[in-house]
């Protein structure tokens, strides 16, 4: 392979690259092309020691960086976040972590700045992250929410990270829950992942969290609101939003009949029911409800040792999507069966091979 092919197969796209996966080591990358990444890229780079001391003494600045390091799609980068996140693994796992769904402009963000403030005046330690694979505007749709979260970016027991940038949703997922073990070992106890209620996005979410939530607008029905059946089905908690104003009468309504459609669907957690209630992020309603629930969800799932359960049910899941892209990757990124596959799909178009017998020829190509 010429020096032109090996940077170019090596794309920028962290789950597409040939080998690139975080359960790897992987190849170093020669000093030029070091250098290279290094201008290019802004991760200030300290040794492992400096990323875990400071993460672990919660200094924001360097929790920020090594975030910025398990984001980066280069090899070398992503063989160091996994040495640093091999030494803070003991301190992980012991926060709540909370997810948040719904169509954009149904108020998440806004609902998360009054909740999250209402936390950290509790003494929790909140972290708030977002998924937005959707989205190529990348640091775009920080900004926005920055402004919207406004008063609890300012408090010294809240740290927001906005969704880290473009991406499949494969590299947006292992990016996020890295970024969660990093914040608690960091002592945050409540994490908040932020996400828009669409499609894949969302069982994304639910599976990296332990209680789900998703926000509704009054009235309207779910064709409106581009929610699914599916997206009701993942929540342990309903909120109709923006019950305020006008909307008190109609947000009830529809609380009603929400409380009457999950009475008719399997609950998102085992033994637990799917609480429907109104709130209103802007003027701090619901906040307090909601955290009372969420204490009861705790209790009861621990006790039942649903919590835990499915906890390790996630952290297998996770492992197994990873090893199930790796070898996807290894196989359309390898070069014999790149070449292999002309003379296969032709053999197979004319009929002089059979389906079963093209996937075993295909596969030699990766065997050996
Ligand atoms: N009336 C009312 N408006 C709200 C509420 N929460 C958010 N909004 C408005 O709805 C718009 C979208 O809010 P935002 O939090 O950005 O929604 P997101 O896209 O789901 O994160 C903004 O103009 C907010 O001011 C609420 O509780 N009541
Ligand atoms: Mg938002």
């Amino acid at each position: 392979m010429t020096k032109k092919q090996k940077i170019k197969t090596r794309k920028p796209e962290w789950a597409s690259t040939e080998k690139g996966f975080a359960t790897k080591v992987l190849d170093g990358v020669s000093s030029s092309s070091a250098k290279k990444s290094k201008t290019t890229n802004k991760t200030k780079i300290h040794s492992v020691k400096d990323y875990v001391d400071g993460v672990l003494i919660d200094n924001r600045t360097i929790l920020a960086q090594a975030i910025t390091l398990i984001e980066s799609n280069s090899p070398k980068h992503i063989e160091k976040a996994q040495e640093v996140l091999g030494k803070i693994l003991h301190k992980t796992g012991k926060s709540i972590r909370i997810g948040i769904t719904g169509a954009p402009g149904v108020g998440k963000s806004t609902f998360i700045e009054s909740f999250g403030t209402y936390l950290c005046s509790q003494g929790h330690k909140v972290a708030v992250l977002a998924i937005d694979p959707s989205s190529s505007r990348s640091r775009g749709s920080i900004l926005g929410d920055k402004t919207r979260m406004e008063n609890l970016s300012r408090n010294p027991n809240a740290f927001i990270r906005p969704s880290p940038s473009g991406g499949t949703l494969g590299g947006v997922t292992r990016k996020t829950r890295e970024s969660i073990m990093l914040c608690e070992a960091a002592g945050f106890d409540i994490i908040i992942v932020e996400t828009i209620g669409v499609g894949q996005s969302e069982i994304t979410v639910r599976s990296m969290v332990d209680f789900y939530l998703l926000l509704i607008l009054p009235g309207g029905g779910d064709e409106l609101q581009g929610i699914k059946k599916g997206a009701v089905e993942l929540a342990d908690a309903i909120a109709i939003n923006k019950a305020d104003g006008d909307n008190i009468k109609s947000a009830n309504l529809t609380k009603e009949q929400y409380k009457q459609a999950v009475h008719y669907l399997l609950p998102a957690t085992e033994g637990w029911e799917t609480q429907v209630f109104t709130c209103s992020g802007l003027n701090d309603q619901g906040i307090e409800q909601l955290w009372n629930l969420i204490i009861d969800f705790e209790k009861k799932t621990k006790k039942s040792d649903i919590f835990d359960l499915r906890r390790k049910e996630q952290t297998l899941d996770w492992v197994y999507a990873l090893v199930e892209e790796s070898l996807k990757n290894r196989f359309y990124g390898n070069s014999k069966v790149e070449k292999k596959r002309i003379e296969i799909d032709k053999k197979l178009l004319e009929g002089k091979i059979t389906p079963t017998n093209a996937v075993t020829e295909l596969l030699k190509g990766i065997n050996k």
